[in-house]
């Protein structure tokens, strides 16, 4: 199936004519193709949302938030259809993409369409001067959207949804790897009513059709989500004209177990956080420290749950690892624990490739437990962002605090303790984004997320993203 770049309301094959295979990850085939848009689309894409701009931003919250409501019905209403995409062209089990991503693209756009009604601007009395002063947040105009592969809808709508809510109109591009479910948001848009030109989407490759977005004049803010070294091309290229960034990058977060945890929940969460979605999730927990008192026991326990996963075609309802996104992906985490063992790792599950019958070119790999000597070897130390954890234990919260900091990533980590007072130190010192206690992954949409270091600059969530997509104008009146 030919996908087409959805420019002012209606579907284009590239200006160039030219296109780029879309394999399958389960079973290795090209399935589709999709544009190779060059920069000649992009511009299309800009000059449609420049002419929505003028109406859409004076467009009443309520109408806004009306159609944005729309917009997650009709994510919704086609649930089985957006799931079944995502499957195929992600690789990540159809259960998966059911119950997590695709109702999540969903609750992006309710989430947005109500938080548009309720965001308040300050106004500030300047007391003895007979003066107030009001803050506008007004739309920046054109903003650019660039999404990943891992979480493809849901993070394409994290992004696509405050900016529209906030009175922007959009130049989008998901990832050439996953292109299939943004293909089939546009039609959603147009059936709940979304004026032609306020979202774009683009598909082509990062370094030709992304680029084209990034270093546009007259696309005034960027949100981007990816690897860290894109995120810092991106950075550069935007910081001489001023844009406003946001870079939600990778991560290498530390998941850190004290033996006074609920150790069944702390198990059972353990697993997820380090397998879900193949591994493949920014906020994965792939570094796992024990404390010794209870690490021989947990190495046990953790090793049998992870060898009863089920590595299998992302179709079949049982599967609990489906395919990794990519053939180099594959290569690319295959090559990681090879330098694992170069290492002095010890592998103990997994670390091969799985042949599944019927699908023997579908990229699929074991979930794989390392036990490492050192927390500075390179695959504690770099983004894997596979199937693949490691482990070690530690003796103090001292000790293991800073091997958590010791990385130069900061996004997200994970505590399992039921003691209060180290809840709080740990927390404070924990150089990451966002901290969870006792759980992973549970998200409020309200709260602000993203990460220090090299997992970014800048906040999404909630009003966050709404400050981001708005600009702040101080109006000083005297009376
Ligand atoms: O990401 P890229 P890749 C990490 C993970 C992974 C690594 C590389 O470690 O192995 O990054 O993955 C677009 N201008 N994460 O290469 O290239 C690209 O087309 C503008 C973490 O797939 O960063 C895609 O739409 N755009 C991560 C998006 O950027 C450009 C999720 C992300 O692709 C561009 C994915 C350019 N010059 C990977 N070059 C997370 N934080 O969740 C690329 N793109």
């Amino acid at each position: 199936m030919n996908i087409k770049n959805y420019i002012n309301g209606n579907f284009h094959n590239p200006s160039s004519n030219e296109w780029i295979d879309n394999f399958c990850p389960a079973n290795g085939d090209i399935y589709g193709q999709i544009p190779n848009s060059s920069k000649a689309d992009v511009e299309n894409a800009y000059i449609a949302a420049k002419s929505a701009f003028p109406s859409w931003s004076r467009t009443t919250l309520e109408e806004r938030s009306r159609i944005l409501l729309k917009i997650s019905e009709g994510i919704e209403a086609n649930l089985d259809k957006l799931a079944k995409a995502e499957s195929q062209d992600n690789g990540k089990p159809i259960s998966l993409a059911k119950a997590i991503d695709i109702p999540r693209a969903s609750s992006n756009f309710r989430f947005f369409a109500n938080a548009i009604t309720q965001f308040a601007s300050e106004s500030h009395e300047s007391v003895g001067m007979n003066a107030i002063n009001y803050t506008l947040r007004q739309s920046i105009g054109v903003v650019g959207c660039i999404s990943p592969w891992n979480l493809p809808l849901y993070l394409f709508t994290w992004k696509i949804a405050p900016a529209i809510a906030a009175g922007n109109c959009v130049v989008a591009k998901p990832s050439e790897v996953t292109p299939m479910t943004a293909y089939l948001l546009g039609e959603i848009c147009n059936e709940a009513g979304l004026p032609k030109g306020v979202l774009n989407i683009v598909h082509g490759l990062g370094t030709s059709t992304g680029q084209a977005i990034i270093e546009h004049p007259d696309i005034k803010a960027i949100s981007f989500t990816g690897g860290t070294a894109t995120g810092a091309h991106i950075a550069r290229t935007a910081a001489p004209m001023f844009k406003k960034l946001s870079l939600e990058l990778g991560g290498k977060n530390p998941n850190i177990i004290f033996a006074d945890c609920d150790y069944d929940d702390m198990l059972k969460t353990t697993v997820k956080s380090s397998f879900a979605n193949q591994g493949q999730i920014c906020l994965c927990g792939s570094r796992i420290f024990v404390e010794a008192s209870i690490y021989e026991k947990f190495k046990t326990d953790f090793v049998k749950k992870v060898k009863q996963l089920k590595v299998g075609h992302p179709s079949k309802n049982d599967t609990n690892i489906g395919a990794l996104v990519s053939k180099p992906h594959l290569e690319k985490v295959m090559d990681y624990i090879k330098i694992a063992k170069e290492e002095n790792g010890k592998i103990l599950c997994g670390g091969n490739q799985v042949t599944v019958t019927g699908f023997e070119n579908g990229y699929y790999l074991e979930p794989t437990v390392i036990e490492v000597p050192t927390d500075e070897c390179r695959v504690n130390q770099e983004e894997i962002f596979g199937p693949v954890v490691t482990i070690m234990p530690f003796k103090t919260e001292d000790d293991v605090l800073q091997m958590a900091n010791k990385v130069k990533y900061g996004l997200s980590a994970t505590l399992w303790t039921n003691d209060l007072k180290r809840t709080m130190r740990m927390s404070h010192q924990i150089q990451a984004g966002i901290v969870w206690v006792n759980t992973w992954l549970m998200r409020d949409l309200r709260t602000p997320f993203g990460g220090m270091k090299a997992s970014g600059v800048g906040r999404e969530g909630g009003f966050e993203a709404l400050r981001f997509f708005t600009e702040p104008k101080n109006v000083c009146i005297k009376y």
